[in-house]
């Protein structure tokens, strides 16, 4: 497939003013009608104009009201070439679509009784001819037309402006948004839908309707979402001086999308996962889910919306720039040091590996064949990460003031990454010219630290080191700047001053050489370092401190991730060990005590507790080895958990009992909840394969439980430990639940997930029964995804995780690409296994690659997996 590299990027010869559409909806056959005002800003005449389309068949078309004469003209594979355009036109299009058959969901489609639009990336092409490219900005004017019965509810952008009836029962109405944008933001919604409102008054004053637009016996579980849209409206004026720009901001759940959630100007559409939650269905993860992804699609209103992008390339210009936003966000509605943890988290499980592997490409990547194959960790996640370092370097306000003139200067226009840069540099006087490097280059750094205490001197001497591996197409790398937040911390576990930061006991060192030393004088005594504090740069820390400074660490350190980090860095190195010999005892003395003392530590907050508290997952472990030993890391694993929970069955005994309360929603329950079932999972595990008494805690705890937090740790306990005994309540499960899709998503995936040699037959199952729908990308992930990140029955040593896989995914690809080409992406990790791995994950790439009909998106991922 064609390669779209971002060095030819062309301005656009023509630009659109005015898009008026005009939509007749039927599932079958749509009738979209365009009128397009458009104007040459070429200097000089062009030979051909290009208009995206795809999957249209076109049923007339006109300039400036005259048929268009067959040799003024071309239909192409990908559009229609206008020939020597005029220098102002009007161009009048009617084209059909079939929003039934659109099982991809990208454009105009029909599920679940509605019509939705998803236009982000380029699915506006597939309703209209159009130049769909993100730096064509027009002012929309839709008028839908559907019948009264099945859609009472007609929405698109901005202000609906007029509604009328016509003959046959049908009814239209008219909506402008007043913002030029790109097509990508550009929405429509059709459908029998109910709606909760809610109002709010910005800063200056104006009022603002808030609406969420659900099925009828799903408008009591928005309460969530809609506080969450109202504190993110509240958080954007107080931290950003953002106010929202439109008199109504609306919201539409529908259970078919591909995506998250979706941005459109004035109106949002959502994955319901993210809009749905009421406590008997929803966990407090869910919950949290919601928050983060409602702030996260309303404050592109300004990070993507009024201020947009050039091309794709620039995709983390607003991606990684809104996820830093929407992180920082809940770090303020919650518990700043837990948020942090959880982002990290994601980041290392999935940014890290992408990175390290065959997928690994820049923040800004340089080429695609298909950009929908580029929202990935790497410019999301990572991309926040590297806005994240900029905020850590500059400090808050002066963060603030580059924001206020990146606003200034750009609003209502289409952008790029060095735009962001140049505003943060110009705002502030500095030169963050280094941070370019870290947008263009690929991999995780390598951050070595030394360091020695002198005594005579009374001094410390750091010595931090970086280098870079190389990634595919990029051989050679260059040093990055990276912000090494630290401190040095007494024998009691204090911060201690330090002079070269003017006394102060913490401070951020900019390594920007490979290699750079520091020197701390005049110290009171010996000291331990804490180094990348809050984890303020993405990198791999490789540190000098032996075990007993981690413990001391995973005790004393005040920072909260290095707290954690410690802990986990205790574990990895003990499950490390117990991988390559499992003779090795599972707990050795250092964890144990840290676990001890965690246990012990009546101040420390739940859910942070939870946090230090929970292993590293074998996905992280097998990260640190060259190559994952599969079953040993289960086993070490498994070994650890049990070691941990009888050891200490006591403790978790009475914190299960403790901890014990009926359900509330505020965030020191959250952690109680969070905590109390970590227990359970220890007393289970404990309990090794007797397990008749704990067992029966997680079994009475299914049964009683007053909200879908507890109930789904019990199941899901109870599926992972007790096999096939545990059909009785996989079925109760399924009958209690069986009309709320969101929640029968979870009991597909933890069936899924379940770590032993069954689950392949199982999920073979599962795929055939009655309420699993290809259709359907939240089923198809649940099942799927959940199967794929299953390590023993994925990575099955005989490839049968993989064959199955790659056969599903093959029968994916013709009924959803951009899912399947998703979903795939674990296949291309095929070298970090043994050899008879790597060959059973090579030949499954390698069918998918003959598969007849291989959709773009697909192909892309198995080019660059197994090239
Ligand atoms: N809907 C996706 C997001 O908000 C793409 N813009 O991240
Ligand atoms: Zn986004």
């Amino acid at each position: 497939a064609a390669v779209i590299r971002r060095g030819d990027y062309q301005v656009p010869s023509y630009q659109v003013s005015e898009i008026a559409l005009d939509v007749r909806l039927d599932p079958d056959n749509t009738e979209v009608h365009t009128r397009l005002q458009l104007h040459r800003i070429a200097p000089e005449p062009v030979a051909e104009l290009y208009l995206d389309g795809e999957s249209l068949e076109l049923l007339d078309i006109q300039r400036d009201g005259q048929a268009l004469a067959e040799s003024a003209y071309r239909l192409t594979e990908g559009g229609l070439l206008l020939l020597n355009p005029p220098e102002a036109f009007i161009l009048e299009s009617r084209v059909r679509i079939h929003p039934r058959a659109n099982t991809a969901l990208s454009g105009l489609y029909h599920a679940g009784g509605q019509f939705l639009t998803q236009c982000e990336a380029e699915g506006f092409r597939r309703i209209t001819y159009y130049l769909d490219r993100p730096d064509c900005l027009a002012r929309f004017t839709v008028t839908l037309h559907a019948p009264q019965d099945g859609c009472p509810v007609l929405l698109a952008n901005g202000n609906c402006m007029a509604t009328g009836v016509e003959e046959g029962g049908w009814h239209w109405a008219r909506w402008e948004d007043p913002y030029p944008k790109p097509a990508y933001l550009f929405a429509m919604v059709a459908g029998d839908l109910a709606v909760v409102r809610d109002r709010y008054r910005t800063a200056s004053g104006r009022e603002v309707a808030l609406e969420i637009y659900v099925a009828e016996r799903d408008t009591g579980a928005c309460a969530q979402a809609m506080d969450s849209l109202k504190h993110a409206m509240r958080w954007d004026e107080e931290v950003y001086g953002r106010e929202y720009d439109l008199n109504r901001y609306m919201i539409v759940a529908t259970d078919s999308f591909n995506m998250g959630a979706m941005e459109n100007k004035g109106l949002n559409i959502f994955n319901a996962k993210y809009v749905l939650a009421s406590p008997e269905t929803a966990t407090d993860s869910d919950y949290q889910g919601i928050e983060s992804v409602i702030a996260h699609e309303y404050f592109h209103n300004w990070t993507g919306n009024r201020v947009t992008l050039r091309d794709w390339f620039q995709l983390s210009l607003k991606e990684g720039l809104t996820v830093f936003r929407d992180q920082e966000f809940s770090a303020d509605q919650n518990s700043r040091g837990v948020q942090r943890i959880g982002d990290v988290r994601r980041l290392r499980a999935a940014q890290f590996p992408e990175d390290a592997g065959p997928l690994a490409h820049p923040v800004r990547p340089d080429a695609y064949s298909e950009i929908n194959n580029f929202y990935t960790a790497t410019v999301y996640e990572k991309g926040a990460e590297l806005v994240r370092m900029m905020h850590t370097l500059l400090g808050k306000v002066p963060f603030r003031k580059g924001m206020d003139l990146y606003f200034e200067r750009h609003d209502g226009h289409a952008v790029t990454i060095e735009d962001f840069i140049a505003a943060m540099e110009d705002a502030n006087q500095r030169d963050l010219s280094g941070f370019r490097r870290w947008y263009g280059q690929a991999g995780t750094p390598v951050l070595r630290a030394t360091g020695s205490y002198d005594p005579a001197r009374h001094s410390y001497t750091l010595t931090l080191h970086q280098e870079t591996p190389a990634t595919p197409g990029q051989p050679v790398k260059e040093a990055v700047p990276i912000p090494v937040r630290m401190a040095l911390l007494n024998t009691q576990g204090q911060r201690v001053p330090l002079e070269l930061a003017g006394g102060a006991s913490e401070t951020v060192l900019l390594l920007e050489q490979s290699e750079q030393s520091w020197n701390f004088a005049n110290l009171p005594g010996p000291v331990i370092p804490s180094l990348l504090r809050g984890f303020s740069a993405p990198v791999r820390l490789q540190d000098p401190l032996d075990d007993d400074a981690h413990g001391f660490l995973a005790r004393h350190d005040d920072d909260p991730f290095n707290r954690w980090e410690s802990m986990q860095d205790l574990a990895v190195k003990a499950l490390l060990a117990a991988v390559a010999d499992s003779s090795v005892a599972p707990l050795p003395v250092t964890l144990r005590n840290a676990v001890a003392a965690t246990l012990a530590d009546r101040q420390v907050d739940p859910a942070f507790c939870a946090e230090l508290l929970t292993l590293p997952g074998e996905d992280y472990i097998g990260e640190q080895m060259p190559v994952v030993a599969v079953e040993a890391i289960h086993r070490a694993r498994e070994g650890m958990m049990r070691a941990i929970g009888s050891h200490f069955a006591k403790e978790w005994t009475d914190l299960y009992h403790d901890l014990a309360a009926a359900y509330q929603r505020d965030g020191l329950s959250i952690g109680r909840r969070r905590l109390r079932n970590l227990a359970l999972g220890y007393l289970i595990a404990g309990e090794g394969s007797r397990r008749e008494g704990t067992i029966l805690y997680a079994r009475q705890q299914y049964m009683q439980a007053d909200n879908m937090t507890d109930r789904l740790a019990a199941f899901q306990l109870l599926v992972q430990h007790q096999h096939h005994d545990a059909e009785d309540v996989i079925l109760d499960f399924y009958q209690r639940w069986h009309d709320y899709p969101l929640v029968i998503d979870k009991w597909f995936a933890i069936q899924a997930a379940a770590p032993h040699p069954k689950t392949l037959r199982q999920v073979e199952h599962l795929l055939v029964h009655p309420a699993f729908d290809w259709r359907v990308p939240n089923r198809v992930r649940a099942v799927l995804g959940a199967f794929a990140a299953n390590p023993t029955v994925f990575h099955a040593a005989d490839g049968s995780g993989y064959t199955f896989f790659a056969e599903q995914i093959r029968r994916l690809d013709d009924i959803n690409p951009q899912t399947a080409a998703r979903l795939a992406t674990p296949l291309s990790r095929w070298q970090r296994y043994d050899a008879p791995r790597q060959q059973a994950m090579v030949a499954a790439l390698k069918m998918l690659a003959g598969k007849p009909g291989l959709s773009r998106d697909l192909a892309e991922v198995i080019q660059r997996s197994h090239p």
